[in-house]
């Protein structure tokens, strides 16, 4: 592990840098380095993001590698009608519609804290409801141990499922017990409106403790399984991403120190601050990770 305690923000290049280092970027993609409502108590009372810079600062592949790419080009995605799959050692399977089976969800406002693997964080306000909720709802059978998601596959609408960046479609997973925990959302909105599709359209995952990428985007499939889901940046560099990405200023990046951050929006002369354990929610979910060597099941 390399720890950079001078790190530039040139040097927090994103997962892309990856890429370029496996000589699978498309020719010419360029990197565009351009930079409280509720009273949950599960929310930060850190002022949040505006609404351009959540929804104007993107990652989502399926889109483009830069950063703008999302909000330049999600519009074209159709999320109506929507169907979500719901199967493994679950009662309820289904090939459901997505308005039927969030009927009942307690929709709720969480202000979260966010922050990308790559280094930089927001504050954002969600609308949804906890994972547990539709989780019960399903009925999740004794064996399980695992959830599995999977975003939607479809190409014409998904330009950058057009290249070989990732492997489609983007897959993520956690732990049952990181999925019920009452942090977990399934978002579907964002300052009070539906979720804008850069952001996710229309649900995707959001546990704030855990490194951006583990939040998927656009859901299709929810699998409930005894065998640890495969999730698409530990497949293509385990050594770099892991299974839990529980966010941790202690254990850094094989390229770049996690121990502090970028806040977006914060000005060029605001300078970095502190990564906190568990993203800041280590009271709330350090207990699920006890005995375990976080260095190693990083
Ligand atoms: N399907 C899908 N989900 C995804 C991604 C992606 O490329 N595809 N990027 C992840 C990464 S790396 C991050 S940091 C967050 C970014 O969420 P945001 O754009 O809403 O801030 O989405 C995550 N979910
Ligand atoms: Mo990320």
């Amino acid at each position: 592990m390399t720890y950079k305690p001078t790190l530039r923000w040139s040097d927090v290049t994103p997962h892309t840098m990856f890429l370029n280092r496996r000589q699978i970027m498309a020719a010419g993609a360029a990197l565009l380095a351009s930079p409280a409502l509720g009273n949950s108590p599960y929310s930060t009372d850190e002022t949040p993001n505006t609404r351009e810079e959540i929804s104007g600062y993107n990652n989502y592949y399926e889109f483009g590698l830069g950063k703008e790419d999302p909000a330049a080009n999600a519009s074209m995605l159709q999320t109506k009608p929507w169907t979500v799959k719901v199967d493994g050692m679950v009662d309820k399977p289904g090939i459901y519609d997505l308005d039927e089976l969030i009927s009942g969800m307690p929709i709720e406002e969480r202000i979260y804290r966010f922050r990308c693997v790559e280094a930089w964080s927001m504050i954002i306000p969600w609308q949804g409801f906890q994972l547990s909720a539709l989780l019960d709802k399903l009925g999740v059978q004794p064996g399980a141990k695992y959830v599995g998601f999977e975003t939607l596959l479809r190409p014409e609408e998904m330009p950058g499922q057009k290249m070989g960046t990732l492997d489609w479609p983007y897959v993520e997973g956690l732990r049952l017990d990181e999925a019920m925990h009452p942090l977990t959302l399934i978002a579907t909105g964002l300052y009070g409106q539906p979720l804008p599709n850069q952001n996710g359209a229309p649900i995707r995952l959001v546990v704030p403790w855990k490194y951006g990428f583990k939040n998927i985007k656009a859901i299709v499939r929810i699998t409930l399984t005894d065998t640890q889901p495969p999730c698409t940046w530990n497949q293509i560099a385990p050594q770099e991403y892991g299974f839990y990405a529980n966010v941790n200023p202690q254990v850094d990046h094989p390229r770049w120190s996690q121990a502090s951050e970028r806040r977006i929006g914060a000005g060029l002369l605001a300078g970095r601050q502190d990564t906190l354990m568990f993203n800041g929610y280590a009271d709330e979910v350090a207990s699920l990770y006890s005995g375990m060597d976080l260095a190693a099941d990083y």
